[in-house]
């Protein structure tokens, strides 16, 4: 048996799933012609109470899209120091945007409205202008982690004060909103942008979505086409998005189930540490210092057991549920866990 845990961006589409995608009628999408395309994008803004939505290839052209679209070179950008614009984006800020970041010590990838203000920039001509701040929600790094609504809504205060934008990397949102029961368009209203992905825990191969108002929406499909990502017939992809979407939200409940079971299990073996406070929705960080193993090693002895995992750091493990791990496959993990981490 093969567990593949390593993230929920591996799922595969179902055969549902295909035939949505065989039936999709299309068009040339740089022309806005794509049927699919511009019926997902209008619905799920409407899900985000946003005006407009962009189709986009990934979680990563969602969030530089909008960081672009947002700021001037020079300018910069207040972010958690775990976020993954920060960490896996490939320094893609500086790159395509020309930004400064400025990382925050988060609790659990939450940073507070202090901190947040502290960051700000005074105006002096030494100084950065601070333009933009990121939100990740849920926060991948900080264990899959939610961000509580009061602290965003005090950030919201924070930035109109200032005059600052926010950006939402909610590559994960639909985990905190069927975890906190709290529906999407209240996380988004705060924020001037908000990318969503439809290639994690909703099972769709490919595909993110940013959403803002028109004007907004308009620079960043300009934006789309500089950095290469400009689709023709997508409408393929956008009918797995739409199938993703009208199916496989509500069933993220499971997923968050089972992360609780694994971690639950897992962090009675010796030596193993879950931080349980962390587990709120799909994922498990798994922490080694106890045990005699280093993460790469134990990654490697767990495949030769059919459990796959990811390396996070020297002594820290991921695992990630989703659609294509049931309950028996759950239940095998723990005890190849158990049977590696024995004593
Ligand atoms: N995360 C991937 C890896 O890149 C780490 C994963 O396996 O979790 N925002 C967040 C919060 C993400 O977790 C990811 C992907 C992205 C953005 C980027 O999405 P893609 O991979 O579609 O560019």
């Amino acid at each position: 048996m093969v567990c593949d845990l390593r993230s929920d961006t591996v799922t595969k589409p179902t055969p549902a799933m295909r035939q949505a995608m065989a039936k999709a009628e299309v068009g040339d999408d740089v022309f806005g012609e794509d049927p699919t395309v511009n019926l997902l994008q209008d619905r799920v803004a409407t899900l985000l109470g946003k005006e407009a939505g962009l189709f986009v290839v990934s979680g990563t052209m969602g969030n530089q899209v909008s960081i672009k679209a947002q700021t001037q070179p020079g300018d910069e950008v207040i972010l958690d120091a775990d976020s993954h614009v920060y960490n896996y984006e490939a320094g893609a800020p500086a790159l395509l945007a020309g930004v400064q970041l400025h990382p925050l010590d988060g609790k659990l990838g939450v940073f507070t409205r202090e901190q947040a203000e502290k960051a700000i920039r005074p105006d002096n001509v030494h100084h950065p202008k601070t333009r933009l701040v990121v939100v990740e929600n849920t926060h991948n790094r900080g264990g899959g982690t939610i961000w509580p609504m009061e602290e965003i809504r005090n950030l919201r205060q924070l930035a109109d004060r200032h005059g600052l934008l926010m950006h939402l990397d909610g590559a994960r949102l639909w985990n905190a909103s069927v975890a906190t029961g709290i529906p999407l368009k209240e996380y988004a209203n705060a924020f001037d942008s908000v990318t969503v992905c439809f290639s994690k825990g909703l099972g769709a191969p490919v595909g993110s979505l940013v959403a803002g108002n028109r004007e907004l929406i308009a620079r960043a499909r300009k934006f789309r086409k500089v950095f290469g990502g400009g689709m023709r017939q997508a409408g393929i992809l956008a009918a797995a998005a739409l199938f993703s979407v009208e199916n496989n939200v509500q069933r993220l409940a499971e997923d968050h189930a089972k992360a609780r079971r694994l971690a639950e299990a897992v962090s009675a073996c010796p030596g193993i540490r879950v931080d349980m406070e962390a587990v709120q929705t799909n994922m498990v960080f798994i922490d080694l210092k106890d045990t005699t193993f280093d993460a790469q090693e134990a990654a490697v002895t767990l495949k030769a057991k059919g459990v796959l995992v990811l390396a996070t750091g020297p002594r820290r493990l991921r695992a990630v549920l989703h659609l294509d791990v049931d309950m028996d496959q759950v239940e095998h993990a723990v005890r190849m866990f158990r049977e590696v981490f024995k004593s």
